[in-house]
């Protein structure tokens, strides 16, 4: 892996053991080898975000200071998905950003952005975006200007996770504000309404020449285990379930069949921006059973 000496060069370094412990955004210290060095410790870490699929961890960058979940218009990005990389920073204690891209494609953009009302209700920030829109594309609405100018603001003097689909456009966003990364993107396959997993490694770019601002580019995931996570930790990890729980009659209330459940009463309980969405529920349930199952 590549390590970063305090004036910005760069050199390979490998692991002491078989097996690399080290991610991106961790401070290491290391010892010149011929031309390149070995990394000798991992100084510790202030936070980690990964994920924990059935069989392995996976781990993304450390000592982050917010992730910003990318997401698109095209290809329609999945609710599941969404609300386990954020169930993930809640429990890492990392902020979390929404931002949806591609507001130039208008229809499929008002569709996603209606889909994510939950999210905005219960108090996440989110942006649209349009990174890149194709030069075809006339009516830009504004409101993207707006909100990418409040984006670079966001970003300012912080480490940031790029994190989300593959070809919602994360790489197009690292070479939007790091040009000379020219990292590579690709269009999304038209058949399979998908991207193609253009980039393969997780990245550190510096924003500025003072590296002060980071964004770290990553792979698309397409799958985010959360096996690392209690079922009964989960609706603390939900900030709209957190506000009625405390409602509960029940200290240990799973949420799932209880009387005088806090939570279930709020569920579909009409279009209160306190209230929980259908899917919300379906996910948590889902959720909750998928991290009852027998643990590894
Ligand atoms: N219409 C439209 N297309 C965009 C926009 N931003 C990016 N794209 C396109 O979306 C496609 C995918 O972009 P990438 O940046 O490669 O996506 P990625 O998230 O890095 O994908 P992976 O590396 O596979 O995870 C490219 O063809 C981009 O040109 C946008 O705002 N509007
Ligand atoms: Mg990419
Ligand atoms: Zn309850």
């Amino acid at each position: 892996m590549l390590v970063e000496r305090s004036d910005g060069t760069r050199l390979i370094c490998h692991p002491r053991g078989k097996k690399s412990q080290a991610v991106v955004g961790d401070r290491i210290r290391w010892l010149p080898t011929e031309d390149e060095g070995t990394i000798e410790k991992i100084e510790e870490r202030s936070n980690l975000f990964y994920r924990q699929d059935e069989m392995r961890s996976k781990s993304f960058a450390a000592n982050l200071d917010q992730v910003l979940i990318l997401i698109a218009a095209e290809p329609e990005f999945s609710e599941s998905q969404l609300t386990r990389a954020l169930i993930a920073a809640e429990a890492a204690r990392i902020t979390p950003i929404i931002a949806l891209n591609k507001s130039d494609l208008a229809e499929p953009f008002g569709r996603a952005w209606t889909k994510l009302a939950p999210y905005r209700a219960m108090g996440y920030r989110m942006l649209a975006l349009a990174i890149k829109p194709k030069p075809t594309s006339s009516t830009a609405p504004t409101v993207d200007d707006v909100q990418s100018a409040e984006l670079i603001n966001l970003l300012q003097g912080k480490k940031t996770l790029v994190l989300g689909p593959s070809g919602a456009g994360k790489s197009s966003l690292t070479n939007l504000l790091v040009p000379q990364a020219r990292v590579l993107t690709a269009e999304i396959s038209q058949a399979l309404n998908s991207g193609k997993h253009t980039t393969t490694s997780t990245t550190l770019y510096w924003v500025d020449e003072s590296r002060q601002t980071a964004l770290i580019d990553s792979p698309g995931f397409q799958e985010f285990g959360l096996h690392h996570i209690e079922p009964m930790q989960l609706a603390c990890l939900m900030p709209d379930f957190k506000a009625h729980a405390q409602n509960c009659k029940f200290y240990n209330c799973t949420h799932l069949h209880e009387p005088g459940c806090g939570v279930i009463s709020e569920v579909n309980s009409g279009a209160t921006a306190s209230s929980i969405s259908a899917s919300r529920y379906r996910l948590y349930s889902d959720l909750f059973a998928e991290l009852s199952q027998t643990r590894y």
